[in-house]
């Protein structure tokens, strides 16, 4: 399936019915009296955060949505008929802004979560209601209050809680295939992943899930490579796995280097969230691989992880390290790594969040 993590959609809830303007007409009940009955309400518009979707593609493709207009009312007091509702479903993860004014509307994280974003009109009184003791006969009934009509902005961050980071073909996809079920695709060229994986590690009685994103280069924070553009699925993840292979082209402290900057500039607080480092590909170095990960265990100051998606060794301790970060009280308690914060350019004045982004991602949330 496509994954796409944008989409522009104009949504409309439903118009009130119009209220009735109509008189009681029985046998043997002479001047009846106004009995119109009100219109519907119109239906509103609603989104749902479902668990079962993954990607924006419905609305890439389907771009306007409206809910039902309310029926009119009847005669005998009748009221009409409320106006469907229109759910809309998006996977959790989706925020919602309002793409002329640039708010953001909802920001939908939990399975089931739902938010009404436009309230369908109201129905429009019948002429019952307007009956006095001096106007018996109103001729007037209200009209329904018109829909509200409002371009909708989506945005998918997937909710991961570990995002897996490293250079192309740093081994980022094999490595989640080995811990979970994702049939996310391997291959021996660079930028082989297009679109973020996530899967769902099962460790020891503990379930959570990791993304694997798109291999970032040198100039990404400029558009190099597949750029930053799929950066925005890390926001969200509580912890960073960095993955630093024997076979990347350049040294692994200047292969993390070299990230952290392009993270820095897409969103300096990224950097500071707690991380694990792991040298991958493990068995390319054979019986020296324990000395290698403790060789660059030193040179960056904290602990290195030896593993091997292939001949799947490591892999548990990993986990194990992964785990703990995950279950810390606070994560913002925990030392944040933070090796190399002196060669990071610019660590003087961080990068303000997605400042070379898109309008509107530092919108006032409103509440509806
Ligand atoms: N020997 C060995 N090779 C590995 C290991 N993990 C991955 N590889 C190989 O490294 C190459 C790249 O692996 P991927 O998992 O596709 O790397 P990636 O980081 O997802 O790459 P991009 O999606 O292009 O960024 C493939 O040819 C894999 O077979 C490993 O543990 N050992
Ligand atoms: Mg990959």
């Amino acid at each position: 399936m496509q994954f796409i993590d944008e989409a522009v959609i104009v949504a409309s809830s439903g118009a009130g019915g119009p209220g009735s303007r109509h008189f009681r007409r029985e046998k043997h009940v002479p001047r009846g009296g106004p009995d119109g009955g009100d219109g519907g309400r119109g239906g509103d518009v609603v989104m749902v955060a479902d668990d079962r979707s993954r990607t924006l593609l419905d609305y890439h493709f389907e771009r306007h949505y409206r809910a039902g207009d309310g029926a009119g009312g009847q005669g005998q007091k009748k009221t009409g008929r409320d106006g469907t509702e229109l759910r809309l479903a998006v996977p959790p993860g989706t925020q919602v802004w309002d793409a002329e004014s640039g708010q953001m509307l909802a920001d939908l994280t939990a399975p089931g979560q739902t938010v009404a974003l436009l309230r369908g009109g109201n129905g429009g009184w019948g002429n019952v209601h307007f009956a006095t003791a001096t106007r018996q006969a109103p001729e007037r009934a209200n009209q329904g209050q018109p829909g509200q009509t409002r371009t909708l902005r989506l945005e998918l961050k997937l909710l991961a809680d570990v995002a897996l980071v490293g250079l192309p073909n740093a081994g980022k996809s094999s490595l989640i295939r080995a811990i979970s079920a994702s049939r996310a695709e391997v291959a021996d060229y660079p930028f082989t992943t297009l679109v973020p994986n996530l899967g769902v590690v099962r460790h020891r009685g503990r379930v959570f899930t990791a993304a694997d994103i798109p291999g970032l280069v040198e100039g990404a924070a400029g558009g190099a490579g597949l750029g930053l553009r799929f950066l925005r699925h890390v926001e969200r993840c509580r912890v960073l796995a960095w993955l630093l292979s024997p076979a990347d082209p350049i040294d692994p402290v200047d292969a993390i280097t070299l990230l952290r900057r392009e993270l820095a500039a897409f969103d300096a607080d990224l950097c500071q969230r707690p991380a694990v480092v792991c040298l991958s590909k493990a068995d390319l170095l054979g019986a020296d691989a324990d000395a290698a990960a403790r060789a660059l265990s030193d040179r960056l100051g904290v602990p290195v992880f030896a593993i091997s998606a292939a001949a799947r060794t490591g892999l548990d301790r990993l986990l194990d390290a992964l785990a703990a970060h995950l279950d810390a009280p606070a994560a913002s308690a925990q030392e944040p790594f933070d090796p190399l914060r002196e060669d990071l350019p610019g660590s003087g004045q961080p990068a303000k969040k997605g400042e070379h982004l898109a309008p509107a991602r530092t919108a006032v949330r409103r509440k509806i």
